[in-house]
């Protein structure tokens, strides 16, 4: 036979089979007769597509109409806290091209886009006097965004905790000038944003910050600490749910962005299933857990001993206000099998040959984690509405000599990723939209510059912005709701 593709191949085999098929067509004949057609898997209509940035990331402009320095400032400018001692001070430089990264976003076709406040731009000194000009940048993203027909998700905290608060999050009163600067941007901005996420990623930025010591500012401290800081965290959340109610338009919606720890059960049945669950529920017992039930888990109590958070009489009942809506970001799951211990579960190590993403080795690879993300957080603690607010990888992406970027394994990771969040979508889980992390490459914190994660080559040099195929890819599916 001829050289033919894969499609002409099919539709061969089909018209031959058909011309000697006498009176009907047998199921198999039509199989063969779809042999080459791409099978959609079609979301639900009105699912929203977006992209995921944060204000440090990307802005640059650090010292620009007024902003003062935040923690990652500090940390940044530390020598031998971050690769090659890489800083947030021009990162994209999109504190001036918002309009171009807003142009890139028009052109993937996405309906919602979620970015961050620099909490240091707005009170410089994170609490008493605003400052207008730092507001008035976000006037016009906003204003720009809505004139494209996207919709802004504002998160109010990812990571750029101003430096000027006394203590840090080590002291309660910054719980406090959170609630503040929540209900502030909230009274300005909740016209033209209908969702705002309080916190990004407890889970991330206590451990890694205050008791790991790799992320800003930097600190080892002992467990005591570190659970009163996570309580703090988490009582700023809740304050900052009441504050933006209290000064917000009626009817904006607003929930946290967390990288809930998901468990997928090893073997999908019943008991493992909820072995799967019992681990979700406990395992993010001083973040996501308290948040939704409004209490610390006794496992919790218990494991902490001594070094549980000290805690106010009317703090839980704060972290525990109800949200509208519960965001996760995923990138990589943890397995879980039932046993007879008293917590029921345990939680399966991974082998050392388990895939991971070469260019990150935290970045485990099981594309199933959308779906039990989902599907756990809906059966534990039927929340009203879900996003995934952050999914996607980091690549090792050259620029080819004719100016291509072909990282086909973003475009694996993310297409895998989705077929499973397609399952939790059409199993009626209240999945409403996907934000891919991230737009443009960006300062990756202590990775500095040399973890990509875009879907925009970025040369840090001039600036200039490419698609990578995975834009092609995903500007693709979104046309079609529908990944194949
Ligand atoms: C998230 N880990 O951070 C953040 O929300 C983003 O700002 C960040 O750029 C993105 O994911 C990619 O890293 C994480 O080590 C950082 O497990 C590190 C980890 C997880 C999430």
């Amino acid at each position: 036979m001829k050289n033919l593709t894969r499609r002409q191949f099919g539709k061969t085999l089909a018209t031959t089979t058909a011309a000697t098929a006498l009176t009907t067509t047998l199921p198999w004949q039509k199989a063969l007769a779809d042999v080459g057609k791409p099978k959609l898997l079609e979301f639900p209509k009105g699912f929203l597509w977006g992209c995921a940035t944060a204000s440090y990331q990307i802005e640059g402009a650090v010292a620009e109409d007024g902003r003062k320095p935040s923690i990652w400032d500090t940390f940044s400018h530390t020598p031998g806290k971050t690769f090659q001692g890489d800083t947030g001070d021009v990162a994209d430089d999109s504190y001036h091209l918002y309009k171009e990264d807003i142009r890139l976003l028009k052109n993937l076709g996405v309906s919602v886009y979620r970015f961050s406040i620099a909490w240091p731009r707005v009170f410089p000194d994170g609490s008493g006097a605003p400052n207008p000009k730092g507001l008035d940048y976000y006037n016009r993203v906003l204003d720009e965004l809505l004139k494209n027909n996207i919709t802004p998700y504002v998160t109010l905290f990812h990571w750029d905790l101003p430096q000027a608060l006394p203590g840090g999050w080590q002291n309660r009163d910054t719980s406090k000038a959170y609630a503040d600067y929540a209900g502030y941007v909230a009274k300005h901005l909740s016209d033209r944003v209908s969702h705002f996420f309080t916190i990004n990623e407890f889970e991330c930025w206590t451990n890694l910050g205050y008791q790991e010591g790799r992320f800003a500012p930097g600190l080892k401290l002992p467990n005591a600490q570190v659970n009163q800081i996570r309580h703090n965290a988490v009582l700023a959340h809740g304050l900052g749910v009441q504050a933006i109610r209290a000064n917000a338009k009626a009817g904006t919606q607003v929930g946290l962005a967390e990288n809930t720890k998901v468990f997928v059960p090893v073997i999908e049945n019943a008991e493992q299933i909820k072995a799967a669950q019992l681990a979700q529920r406990e395992e993010n017992a001083p973040f996501l857990t308290a948040v939704l039930e409004g209490k610390y888990t006794d496992g919790y109590l218990q494991r902490e001993g001594a070094n549980a958070p000290k805690v106010e009489p009317g703090d839980m009942k704060i972290i525990g206000s109800p949200l509208d809506f519960v965001g996760i970001n995923s990138y990589t799951p943890g397995y879980v099998e039932a046993d007879s211990s008293p917590s029921g579960y345990k939680v399966v190590p991974r082998p050392t040959s388990f895939p991971r993403m070469a260019s990150a080795n935290w970045l485990f690879i099981g594309p199933e984690v959308l779906y039990w993300a989902v599907r756990n957080v809906s059966e534990i603690w039927n929340p009203k509405a879900l996003y995934i607010t952050e999914n996607g990888t980091s690549s090792d992406d050259v620029l080819t000599a004719d100016g291509h970027i072909e990282d086909t394994d973003r475009v694996m990771y993310v297409r895998n990723h989705l077929t499973h969040l397609h399952r939790a979508a059409t199993e009626g889980y209240p999945i409403k939209g996907y934000f891919l992390w991230s737009l443009l490459d960006n300062f990756e914190w202590a990775d500095g510059y040399s973890k990509r994660f875009g879907l925009h080559y970025v040369d840090f040099k001039t600036q200039v912005r490419t698609p990578k195929l995975s834009a092609q890819w995903y500007k693709e599916a979104i046309a079609k709701n529908a990944v194949e």
